[in-house]
């Protein structure tokens, strides 16, 4: 079986030291990474996958370990393409993913594939599906695959999602997909995390009105209406094509695609026109406007998680009082949040 998740590894016995410059700050700590750490890098970067899924596990978990492994890894990271496939559940995502990481492979190069199961934190299925399905990949040393599910929580889904294909690139996987339900704003974050988003529908009852509802259509550069060996398939192609005719001209147009994807029909065709949507990336300079984009966010992520953790250390014992207060009607949530900010800020000071 190919999935390379190792939930086994025991991280809470790593510390950690960084290699590169041997200090990292965090905070106000300084962290270093210990040999456990350092080993398992240095097998990782011989090529070793097991080390690959353990070093993805200690990303997964985050806090300071992770900071210190993506701090390590940041200088491997070059601009191998990302590509989000996304779209309602049970339209053939994972089906296409496996499709377009064939032809990948057909031209030699190396995959990595993250499928993120936001929507069935309680049972996996679906993640288990993609397993099922990719696991006559399983031989395929350049093949490189990793579930994720949620744990109960969407936050910081999209930033882990992100970390995980950022493990996965300084593996040496050179085209990166990443394969998520799209049914709400965290699971666009995800996809919108790639360079190029292909939002898949199938022409079964309501799937383009849901992927308009979701607001799909707008993180769309492809659009793919797969099992189009079922009735149906050319209205939904119009309705898709009539709802880009809306858009103002000029820029990337998205494109219509029509797949068979069980059958691997018209997938070739699929990967064609992510190539020439990256071309068009790189060309118009939407490529850095995007990356440097997603720099910003990221650090802005960053940022706020780490204020409110500080805050939320600082100010959780006086936050219940004013939920009283704001119950009894003797304060608003404003006033609330405008004492304790400005409590903080004086404790701080
Ligand atoms: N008829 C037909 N069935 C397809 C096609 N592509 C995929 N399927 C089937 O549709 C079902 C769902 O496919 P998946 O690839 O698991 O779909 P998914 O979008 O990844 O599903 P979730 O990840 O659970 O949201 C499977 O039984 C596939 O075999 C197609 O082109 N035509
Ligand atoms: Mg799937």
């Amino acid at each position: 079986m190919n999935d390379d998740n190792d939930p086994a590894w025991p991280v809470e016995l790593i510390n950690l030291n960084c290699p590169n410059c041997r200090c990292l700050t965090s905070g106000e700590r300084e962290i270093g990474l210990d040999t456990a750490l350092d080993t398992l890098l240095g097998t990782f970067l011989s090529g070793d996958r097991r080390a690959a899924a353990r070093l993805i596990s200690v990303v997964e978990n985050g806090g300071p370990r992770a900071e210190a492994v993506l701090h390590a890894l940041y200088p491997r990271l070059g601009g191998a393409p990302r590509v989000g496939v996304t779209g309602p559940p049970g339209v053939g995502k994972s089906t296409l993913v496996d499709a377009l990481v064939r032809h990948h492979r057909g031209q030699g190069r190396r995959v990595g594939v993250v499928a993120v199961d936001p929507t069935s934190p309680f049972t996996g299925g679906a993640v288990l599906g993609d397993r099922v399905r990719m696991s006559d990949l399983a031989t395929d040393l350049g093949v490189f695959i990793r579930s994720m599910a949620t744990r109960g929580s969407l936050g910081g889904l999209a930033r882990t999602t992100k970390e995980v294909v950022d493990v996965l690139e300084a593996f040496g996987q050179e085209i990166l997909l990443i394969e998520t339900v799209g049914v709400g704003q965290t699971e666009m974050d995800i996809a919108s995390a790639a360079d190029t988003v292909v939002v898949v529908v199938s022409p079964e009852s309501g799937d383009a009105i849901q992927a308009m509802k979701a607001g799909l259509m707008e993180v769309a550069d492809l659009l793919v209406v797969n099992k189009a060996d079922r009735p149906g398939t050319s209205q939904m192609v119009r309705a898709l094509e009539a709802d880009l005719a809306m858009r103002p001209a000029g820029g990337w147009r998205p494109p219509v695609l029509v797949t068979v994807a069980s059958r691997g029909e018209g997938t070739d065709e699929v990967a064609a026109a992510v190539g020439r949507h990256r071309e068009h990336l790189s060309a118009s300079g939407a490529l850095g406007e995007r990356r440097h984009a997603r720099a910003r966010a990221e650090i802005v992520a960053i940022l706020r998680d780490r204020l409110w953790q500080r805050v939320h250390e600082r100010l959780a014992d006086r936050l219940p009082d004013w939920v009283a207060r704001v119950e009894a009607g003797h304060a608003t949530p404003y006033t609330a949040a405008r004492a304790l900010l400005a409590a903080f800020l004086e404790d701080e000071a």
